[in-house]
């Protein structure tokens, strides 16, 4: 009798949810139809797909608008610690399905649209990608913005508002096409611009010193100056009324035009004033992990930089705060050295116009500003000339050279003369402004991205200014939302767990974990399976219509996605591909015949030949490949063009395996991999960045790991030779496999087109060959790929790896890596 009331109760909840379910749909699609009345005078039935799209998002934005109205109230009223995460990048992404996810709206649009005739998912396809960064530091801005919004802390992300972003990518003839990417020409609904917050940016000009009541002043004058336009987007949690906020500022001229040009009749010259501004703005640099000394880039850097400062400090003065207390009330993050200028530039700020001392404003310096460091790679450190410092920002380089003198005497004091190590600390040596060393003097905090990478910070790259400052070193392993990374890209899976272990999972970084006892569990495990194979189903589809190539979802999906580099080692995987190539075609008998497809999605930067050339030797060796009658129905090799947030979030969760597979030491931590796992892949890697803390959390059993480790690495390096060009000369294998490149396999008409990557693994560029080790891995590597064929041959072993992969992912959450970061760094509330 009991039970019976009970499911009474039930039926009658289900039945009054689905009656108010009902509801809110009716008034999903009466708002819809709307805006489509009020801002292009149609009707669903004859709108657009475009139209439907912004009257969709225009719903949503309504939503939040209110939210953040509310939001900014509370944060003007109270006196709590505000975060300013500083970033020269933010790969954001699409915004519409994030914020229905964060908004818990998703399934009520899905339906909505659904009763009109519509797809969701297709709405969605409509919105532009945000996708002003290049890689692992860009999109890890944007899941950071997502936790801490979902952490309910205040925080601003501040940035650069690019009026193109990282370009298109095309593939011809196996070769990368780059194509700008206007995002912005439909028009952004998310942005709103703020003049009222507009600020002036000086440039250029000179310093004049004079006395005034007998203490030396510092003045700008003859400057050029640039206005700094604010756009905000805003930034929705799951879950949560707290909206946060992304400023990124756009660069105007001060005037239309040149009013005296203009009079003289001289129309082009009259506007050139007005484009020489608007340049600092226009476009993202391509390069990833890779610094090069271009005067626009500082100026974007001093740009953003400088507006984000004033911003901040106007604000704190308007709340009423005293800014000698400034590290109580704003901690400013410094997202790898790119904004590192900000250190100089609030010092200038509180000395020349709030009238600190110099002790006083270092202190306040000190207490406000924390850095990530996001790789030990030298190219990728940013050394700036000082003759470029001093024309672009005289008054900035005058404090840099006075930090400079104070810390050389500092180091002195510890270091003695030790002038070699000196040299190799100080902010300024050898007419180069080392924005590392400026970020360690300065900072209260340094951390690295992963456990194994800040350990060689520690005793490698910063060992000196570690035995001098240990107090500040700090790690914090990065984490990926899964907001975006589960409950969007992959809605199957969410339902499943959610199903099976509550919603709890969806904030935070323990409840995941809960998931484990399922792997063993038959009926999760077939329904686990079902939707792999549906993804794989969707991604399959997605390859034919783009790569017009069939690809069997039996099939093994081996997916190495990430930028192209070298020390990525794609062309590792390259020869992977190639060995079980050859395998098949010579001895079919012996050769495993498990089909796999492996699946590449990576930009090149497009002044970095290498990284080209093996894009196009992977194009080159899947055509041969995916035509040979021989390997055809095993082996398929696709390289999916234009790689970005939406492109991945169709890619990672139809994969069976990850590769991870860079040069020990050199991928700081990776998020990728995470994103992988996240979806049920099973990684092959190094022991590199966080695949060492994946393979401990997740067990021997559960991943693929292969290779030098980061010390072996480390080692071969300091002795100055990779022993590459022996393995060649001896390993016939090997020969074999390098011989490839030069003998016309994979180039038919043209035979010294990679000559290039065979010179530089055999030869090598001062005389170090093979500089990543490609072939010092490759038998180990090899071995590997073995094993995971074998092991997959055993469905409900690989199903339930899978499935503990999955469950061991809730560490790397953004969410943890926030909390993490605010217990040990910000302190916010
Ligand atoms: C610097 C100066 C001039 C021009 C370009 C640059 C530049 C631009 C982008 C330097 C570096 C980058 C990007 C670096 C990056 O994405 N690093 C990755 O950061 C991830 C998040 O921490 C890590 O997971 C990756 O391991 C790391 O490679």
């Amino acid at each position: 009798m009991k039970q019976e009331v009970k499911t009474d109760v039930k039926a009658d909840t289900k039945k009054v949810d689905a009656i108010a379910f009902e509801q809110q749909k009716q008034e999903i699609i009466k708002k819809i139809s709307g805006k489509l009345r009020r801002y292009f005078a149609k009707t669903i039935d004859n709108a657009t797909p475009t139209q439907i799209y912004r009257a969709c998002a225009t719903t949503v934005k309504d939503t939040i608008m209110e939210k953040w109205a509310r939001s900014k109230e509370e944060q003007e009223k109270k006196h709590n610690k505000e975060l300013y995460y500083l970033s020269f990048e933010f790969l954001m992404g699409r915004a519409l399905g994030n914020n229905l996810i964060n908004l818990m709206q998703s399934d009520l649009y899905r339906e909505a649209l659904k009763e009109c005739g519509l797809s969701l998912s297709e709405i969605e396809e409509i919105e532009n990608d945000a996708g002003l960064g290049n890689g692992g530091l860009g999109r890890l801005a944007a899941c950071f913005l997502d936790s801490l919004t979902t952490l309910e802390l205040p925080a601003f992300g501040c940035g650069i508002r690019y009026e193109y972003g990282l370009f298109k990518q095309k593939i011809v003839d196996g070769y990368q096409i780059e194509m700008p990417d206007p995002w912005l020409e439909d028009g952004n609904i998310w942005e709103v611009e703020r003049p009222e917050d507009k600020v002036e940016v000086h440039f250029n000009g000179r310093i004049e010193e004079t006395f005034e009541n007998g203490s030396l002043k510092f003045k700008h004058t003859d400057y050029n100056t640039v206005i700094a336009m604010p756009f905000d987007m805003p930034i929705s949690g799951y879950d949560t009324d707290v909206v946060n906020t992304l400023r990124l500022w756009k660069a105007c001229s001060p005037e239309a035009f040149n009013v005296r040009d203009f009079n003289r009749g001289d129309y082009v010259l009259a506007t050139k004033d007005k484009e020489l501004a608007e340049v600092i703005s226009k476009v993202l640099y391509p390069e990833d992990n890779h610094y090069e000394g271009k005067m626009l880039r500082l100026k974007q850097q001093y740009f953003f930089v400088s507006a984000t400062i004033q911003w901040i400090l106007a604000k704190q003065k308007r709340k009423g705060h005293d800014l000698f207390d400034l590290p109580n009330y704003v901690q400013i993050h410094i997202n790898d050295t790119h904004p590192t200028i900000a250190i100089p530039e609030l010092m200038r700020i509180l000395m020349d116009e709030e009238g600190f001392g110099w002790d006083e404003a270092w202190e306040v310096v000190n207490g406000t500003f924390a850095y990530t460091n996001h790789t030990i790679m030298a190219e990728a450190l940013e050394k700036w000339p000082v003759e470029m410092f001093k024309q672009l920002v005289p008054r900035v380089f005058q404090i840099i050279q006075e930090i400079d003198r104070r810390q050389r005497e500092n180091l002195q004091s510890k270091f003695g003369n030790d002038w070699g190590k000196i040299e190799y600390m100080a902010v300024i040596s050898n007419n180069f402004v080392s924005m590392a060393n400026l970020c360690l003097t300065a900072c209260h905090s340094v951390n690295g991205v992963a456990a194994l990478h800040t350990e060689i910070l520690k005793k490698e790259t910063f060992r000196d200014y570690y035995s001098l400052t240990p107090e500040k070193f700090k790690n914090v392993t990065n984490g990926v939302t899964q907001r975006r990374w589960l409950c969007k890209a992959n809605p199957e899976l969410t339902k499943l767990i959610t199903e099976s272990i509550g919603d709890k999972w969806i904030v935070g970084s323990d409840t995941l974990d809960k998931l484990m006892p399922f792997a063993k569990d038959s009926a999760f495990v077939e329904k686990f399976a079902k939707i792999k194979k549906n993804n794989k189903i969707a991604l399959a589809k997605y390859i034919k219509e783009h790569n017009g190539i069939m690809v069997d979802p039996e099939s093994i999906f081996d997916v190495q996605v990430k930028r192209l580099h070298e020390y990525k080692r794609q062309l590792l995987k390259t020869f992977h591909i190639i060995y079980r190539y050859k395998s098949i075609i010579e001895d079919p008998q012996n050769a495993d015949m498990t089909p796999e497809t492996f699946i590449f999605g990576a930009k090149a930067a497009p002044g970095y030949h290498m990284a080209k050339l093996i894009i196009k030797l992977i194009n080159n060796v899947a055509d041969v490949v995916n035509n040979d009658p021989r390997t055809k129905d095993i082996l398929k090799v696709v390289f999916i063009e234009n790689y970005s947030v939406s492109v991945a979030e169709k890619i990672v969760v139809a994969a069976n395996v990850s590769e991870q597979i860079s040069t020990a030491s050199k991928e700081a931590s990776g998020t990728g991999n995470m994103k992988l796992m996240l979806n049920g892949a099973l990684t092959v890697g190094t022991m590199d960045g966080a695949n060492v803390e994946i393979a401990e959390l997740v067990g021997p059993d559960n991943i693929f790991i292969f290779g030098l480790t980061s010390n072996e690495v480390l080692d071969i390096y300091s002795k100055g030779s990779s022993g590459s060009s022996e393995l060649y000369a001896q390993d016939m294998q090997i020969k074999k496999i390098v011989d490839t490149l030069i003998d016309g396999t994979f180039s038919k008409d043209k035979n010294n087109l990679f000559f290039d990557i065979y010179q530089s693994l055999i030869i090598g560029n001062n005389g170090f060959s093979d500089p990543y080790l490609v072939l010092r891995d490759f038998e180990s590597y090899i071995d590997i790929s073995g094993d995971i064929l074998l092991e997959y041959k055993n469905q409900n072993k690989w199903n339930e790896k899978a499935i503990i992969n999955v469950a061991k992912a809730g560490f790397f959450s953004s969410d943890r890596s926030i909390s993490d970061y605010n217990e040990r760094i910000w302190k916010l509330r």
